[in-house]
């Protein structure tokens, strides 16, 4: 049988061979993975948990949290922030950045996460999951001292992080990684307590024939993604020359592990129904983790116009226009866009 390789030794063996982990990002990645196992089993109790449906609050976005949603999140924080690897973290769920108590040490990484995305498929058991990403805490400038991590440190381009991953809470809790080296996938061995490396060297196929879009916005997007999609549709008679398939499970966890399992492209644009907003999803939790990972995978990620990873973030809780997934396919797109 062969060696089954832990997530711990996979970050061992990641620092010894690519020097990518230093010990304490390793601690960091092992104490989230740690996180993901406790919020898969408070997800898979469900109704038995007396956890399902709405708490009675709204997060800075506005909507309305499913008690999972802060759950996951409480999880998160407590299991972060004594560690001592971290300076502060961010998430959908707070307002504001959570600086490190001054009874803990103050570490060098900035964790952010939305604990619990696609909440509102938590109900009807559906695939959910936990996104992270991590950058450092910027140095300080050259001759000034050491400053308070505040909400600036956060303020960097997705390009900056050192780890992104995801855990997607389906048939299986899955665990997706990257520091830089490629995509690796970890399975939760439910009988061992851990994550065990199923997958590494994922690669998203360049071309694809399914897409991920939420077809009832249509009559609100702009012109490029109306040809686009409208070119998926003609199917092989149209200038695709292809069929299409679609798929929407509006989880983007679950959307994007599809991507990174069989390939795709997935789509959440501008649309008209909030002009002054550039898309519903998050720039700095839910768009450049998942981003990175696409590239990892030889994938490619913009927001229609630019690369994803090279936006300036301007707000914690910014929103930004996706399309990413399949290389040729997200290149079209935004080809389809730049033309204008
Ligand atoms: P819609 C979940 O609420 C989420 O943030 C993403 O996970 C998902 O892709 C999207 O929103 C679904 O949005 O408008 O289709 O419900």
């Amino acid at each position: 049988m062969s060696q089954k390789i832990s997530l711990t030794r996979y970050l061992v063996e990641q620092q010894r061979v690519n020097g990518h982990i230093p010990a304490q990002l390793r601690l960091l990645l092992e104490v989230v993975a740690r996180s993901c196992k406790g919020i898969s089993q408070a997800v898979n109790k469900g109704a038995l948990g007396g956890v399902l449906g709405a708490a009675t609050t709204e997060n800075v976005q506005g909507e309305v949290q499913k008690k999972l949603d802060i759950i996951a999140n409480e999880v998160l924080i407590e299991a972060n922030e004594w560690g001592g690897h971290l300076a502060a973290m961010a998430s959908e769920e707070m307002d504001s950045i959570y600086a490190v108590p001054n009874r803990y040490p103050q570490g060098e990484y900035l964790l952010l996460f939305d604990p619990l995305d696609g909440s509102s498929n938590i109900d009807v058991n559906v695939s959910i999951g936990t996104i992270f990403s991590v950058l450092k805490k910027p140095d300080p400038a050259p001759g000034k001292a050491a400053h308070a991590v505040n909400e600036q440190d956060f303020l960097q381009p997705g390009s900056q992080q050192v780890a992104a991953g995801y855990c997607v809470y389906g048939p299986q809790t899955t665990l997706v990684l990257t520091v830089g080296n490629g995509v690796a996938m970890f399975t939760l061995d439910r009988e061992q307590g851990s994550f065990v490396l199923t997958q590494e060297n994922v690669q998203v196929p360049a071309d694809t024939q399914e897409f991920a879009i939420n077809m009832s916005n249509m009559r609100h997007w702009d012109e490029p993604v109306k040809r686009y999609i409208d070119e998926c549709l003609q199917g092989k008679e149209g200038p695709r020359g292809k069929d299409f398939n679609m798929r929407w499970i509006a989880s983007m966890v679950a959307d994007v592990h599809r991507i990174l399992t069989r390939g795709g492209i997935f789509m959440y644009p501008w649309d008209k129904r909030e002009p002054n907003k550039p898309g519903k999803l998050r720039l700095m939790y839910e768009a450049n983790p998942m981003s990175w990972l696409i590239e990892q995978a030889g994938g490619a990620a913009t927001n229609g116009r630019e690369r994803i990873l090279d936006l300036q973030p301007g707000k914690l809780h910014e929103r930004v226009s996706v399309v990413l997934g399949s290389k040729n396919e997200v290149e079209l797109v935004t080809k389809y866009h730049n033309a204008l």
